[in-house]
């Protein structure tokens, strides 16, 4: 049995993230590390009462700077394979079994979620806009041709884990892992994931807006800075 932790970034989710370590316990997983980042109401504590493991920054330094932290501590505390999933229900914790297969198999080290390969997710027509539109700034910053770019959910052999180093604190960070996957020629493949989007999703969720400002930053720290 390989040793899986779950890392989970999470602000403002007391809403979802109970049922969401429920359902990743009923699956068979007990290390979960939910990284609250400075939440001003209850995650941290449905979390805590839920059994993971929870980690809290005392700023909300954004998506990327928590999965940092929450993937720091599986590795320290002897992950083999780490695996980021969402607090906002919208990742499947039957489909983690599917997405650590390729790293157990030994063929990759990184396994990325993809909502446009095989399964149907029920994508919002904007939203599908910007994850295309992502997909070809994927291939024009990084040179990685991939179906589906900024899903957050994916598995990282332990190697990998190491190797990647997340700078982004917000979210670009997601464009960042596919460009060092490139650059230090980390063995990936994807996997044909569902993501779910409920009226609550959506309105927690990335505006296109949000979008726009994250390849500008993104363009700048590469680029001009
Ligand atoms: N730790 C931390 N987590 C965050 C932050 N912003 C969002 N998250 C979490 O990151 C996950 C994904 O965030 P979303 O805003 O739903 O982004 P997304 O799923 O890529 O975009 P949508 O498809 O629009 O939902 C959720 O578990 C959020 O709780 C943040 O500032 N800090
Ligand atoms: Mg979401």
């Amino acid at each position: 049995m390989h040793k899986v932790f779950i890392v989970i970034p999470a602000y403002k989710e007391e809403n979802s993230i109970s049922s969401v370590i429920k359902g990743l316990k009923k699956e068979g997983y007990k290390d979960i590390v939910v990284v609250d980042d400075c939440s001003p109401d209850s995650t941290s504590k449905k979390a805590e009462d839920a059994g993971a493991i929870v980690l809290k920054h005392i700023i909300n330094r954004g998506q990327g700077a928590s999965l940092r932290t929450g993937t720091d501590y599986a590795l320290r505390h002897g992950a083999e394979i780490i695996v980021h999933f969402d607090a906002d229900g919208q990742h499947n914790p039957k489909e983690i079994k599917d997405i650590i297969k390729p790293i157990i198999a030994g063929k990759a080290d990184a396994a990325l979620g993809s909502r446009f390969l095989g399964k149907r997710s029920n994508v919002p027509f904007t939203k599908k806009i910007v994850l295309k539109l992502g997909i070809m700034f994927t291939f024009i910053f990084s040179g990685v041709w991939l179906t589906d770019t900024h899903n957050g959910f994916r598995a990282l052999s332990r190697d990998a884990a190491k190797r990647i180093e997340i700078t982004q604190d917000r979210m670009a960070h997601a464009s960042e892992i596919i460009d060092q996957i490139r650059k230090k020629r980390i063995r990936y493949t994807e996997v044909p994931v569902t993501i779910t989007y409920t009226s609550y999703s959506i309105e927690k969720g990335q505006s296109a807006m949000n979008s726009i400002r994250i390849a500008a930053r993104l363009i700048w720290s590469k680029y001009i800075r």
